[in-house]
This record gives structure tokens, sequence and C-alpha cells, in this order.
């Protein structure tokens, strides 16, 4: 049942932080019609990191990965609203720029699979594990957007 209180978990990764794109990011999902939850800049652990992908732990790329998230501060966010999700994942595009259309973040703004600067939870499941971990429960900050009624039915 798809719900407009349905959250993903969304980071912009060290190289999209510090090329400057956190504004850009951040805006193309506010302007969605999407509701901030909660939003830290933060140094990511090494172990917080490994758990993230934990997933990719047997893959050839999984130690890079993990030193280029922890190479900087990453912008770890909260977001809400119908189908956010999978949205979210449009938004973004494919996991390779060379893929991701024009219009999408990664087909618009990065080149390369392994400075592809941002994330998106890919299933409900991800997003909960995800959320869990990069935030404690009063990081997720309750309010009503004077917004809502205009963008939703
Ligand atoms: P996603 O970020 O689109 O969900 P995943 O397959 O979950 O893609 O991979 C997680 C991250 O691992 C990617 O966003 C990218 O930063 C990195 N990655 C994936 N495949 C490669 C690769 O072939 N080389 C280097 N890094 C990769
Ligand atoms: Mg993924």
């Amino acid at each position: 049942m798809a719900s407009i209180s349905e959250r993903t978990f969304i980071a912009i990764k060290p190289d999209g932080v510090q090329r400057g794109l956190v504004g850009e990011i951040i805006r193309r999902f506010e302007q969605k019609g999407f509701k901030l939850v909660a939003m830290k800049l933060t140094h990511a652990s090494e172990d917080l990191l490994r758990e993230h992908y934990i997933d990719l732990k047997d893959r050839p790329f999984y130690d890079g990965l993990v030193h280029y998230m922890h190479s900087g501060p990453v912008v770890a966010m909260v977001w809400e609203g119908l189908n956010v999700i999978k949205t979210g994942r449009v938004m973004l595009g494919e996991t390779n720029p060379m893929d991701s259309k024009p219009g999408t973040i990664r087909g618009d703004l990065c080149v390369q699979v392994g400075r592809n600067i941002i994330h998106g939870s890919d299933s409900l499941e991800s997003a909960e594990a995800e959320i869990n971990l990069w935030f404690t429960p009063e990081e997720l900050v309750e309010y009503r957007s004077c917004a809502h009624e205009w963008i939703y039915e």
C-alpha cells in the first residue's frame, strides 16, 4: 500500500559535498514536494560505512567504496512522501552515471561510477535499516508541512 509517510535515506557522498552540490541536490528533493525529516553533516566511521554497504562486502570494489565514503563528510538525510523510495531512485539515475539520463542527479552532475555523488535506499527494507543505522529516533523531526494540502489531494 503506497503511503504518503513513506521514508527514504538519501546521502550526499563526500564528492558531492566537496564539489559544492549539496544545495543543488537538496533543491531537487524540496522542489519535487518531498518533506525533509532529518539531516546532518557527518564524517561517518568506517564501521558504520561497512555496515551500510554490508550487502556489497564480497564485491571487488567494497574496500575502495568504504574508503571513498570515509574520505570526507557526507550529508545524511531522511525524506518523506508518496513513493519517495522509488521516485528518489529515479531522481538519482542509474548507479553508473554513464547510464543515467539527463535530468537525473547522476546524469547531470557526475561522470564515473566510483564517484557518483549520492546514495538512495532501494527498498522499504533497506530504507528502514539505513534510517535506523544513520539516525536516532529523536533526530527524526516531527512537524507538519504547510504545503501538505498543495502537494496531496
Ligand atoms: P546504488 O548506489 O545505485 O544503489 P549499488 O550497486 O548499491 O548502487 O552500489 C553502491 C555504490 O557502490 C555505488 O553507488 C557506487 O558508489 C559503488 N559502486 C558500484 N559499482 C561499482 C563499481 O563497479 N566500481 C566502483 N564503485 C562501484
Ligand atoms: Mg544500493
